[in-house]
């Protein structure tokens, strides 16, 4: 695969490195994404299934999609796109991932900076008292299961449309973008916000950014370069080079 010299300078200068990744970089991983044909919304909106209104209305409608993804996500493992990121660490100074996924996939293949915007499937909370439990706990439950310290609803930890992330990740999350000097957009159709406000804030702080995706998406006419393909097939043909120019 030809790398056009600007990327290729901008690696070989580059000191601090950020991931921005979404589902697309787990599809290899067979996890599912969200939009699109094969997505995990081609039969429902959204709206049903990842907002707090829906949860309250029947939780264990929604319980139950999550259980059914905890499946999915504990018989998968890290791809060649998750183990190539770790290995970018070899190469650079800093290498920060911020991810929107909730699959724990980064941190099994070994990253040491992750910063999880949409929370994490493995971990729940009391919508009462609000202590975490780890998904482990409430295994195999059918139904949406009640806190053992105060009886209130357990809810998984991710963020749902109309909640405010983390504030604490995201900061650390925009100040990473802020330093990086090239930026990695994988596998995210960077339609949610304000996670996909990450990749514009690189941008213009003056870092290269590289999208790579199987297919173009809105972020597609602001990125640097564009790399079409699987994650899991470039990402490791980017780091063939980085060994050469580094
Ligand atoms: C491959 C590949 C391969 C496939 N290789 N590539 C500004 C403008 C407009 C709207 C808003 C705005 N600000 C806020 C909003 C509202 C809303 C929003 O963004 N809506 C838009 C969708 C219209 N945002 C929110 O509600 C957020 N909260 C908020 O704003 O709160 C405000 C507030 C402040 C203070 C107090 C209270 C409130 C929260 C958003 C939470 C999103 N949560 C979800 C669910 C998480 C839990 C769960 O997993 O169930 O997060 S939604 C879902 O989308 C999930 C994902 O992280 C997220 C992004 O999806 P992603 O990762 O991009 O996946 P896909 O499927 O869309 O794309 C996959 C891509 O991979 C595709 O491009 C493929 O081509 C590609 N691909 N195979 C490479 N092998
Ligand atoms: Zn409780």
């Amino acid at each position: 695969m030809e790398f056009p010299a600007e990327f290729l300078n901008a690696l070989k200068n580059a000191e601090s490195v950020l991931f921005f990744t979404g589902a697309g970089i787990s599809a290899e991983s067979g996890v599912p994404t969200f939009r699109g044909k094969e997505g995990l919304w081609k039969n429902y909106r959204p709206e049903e299934l990842a907002t707090l209104n829906a949860f309250l209305e029947n939780p264990d409608r929604v319980w139950e999609w999550y259980e059914f993804r905890r499946g999915i996500v504990r018989k998968a493992k890290p791809n060649a796109a998750h183990l190539a990121i770790v290995e970018f660490e070899k190469y650079f100074r800093e290498v920060v991932v911020v991810t929107q996924n909730v699959d724990d996939l980064h941190n099994r293949a070994g990253s040491r900076e992750v910063y999880e915007l949409h929370g994490n499937i493995e971990k729940n909370f009391c919508l009462r008292c609000g202590k975490r439990y780890d998904a482990k706990e409430f295994n195999d439950s059918e139904h949406a299961p009640h806190c053992p310290g105060c009886g209130g609803l357990v809810r998984p930890a991710v963020v749902w449309f109309g909640e405010a992330l983390p504030a604490d990740v995201m900061k650390s999350a925009e100040e990473a973008a802020k330093q990086c000097d090239v930026c990695f957009v994988v596998g995210t159709s960077a339609v949610v916000y304000p996670a996909a406000y990450i990749p514009f804030k690189a941008k213009s702080s003056g870092a290269f950014v590289v999208e790579v995706n199987i297919q173009p998406t809105e972020f597609t006419p602001y990125a640097n370069l564009s790399l079409t393909g699987k994650a899991g097939e470039i990402l490791p043909e980017v780091l063939r080079k980085l060994k050469e120019v580094r």
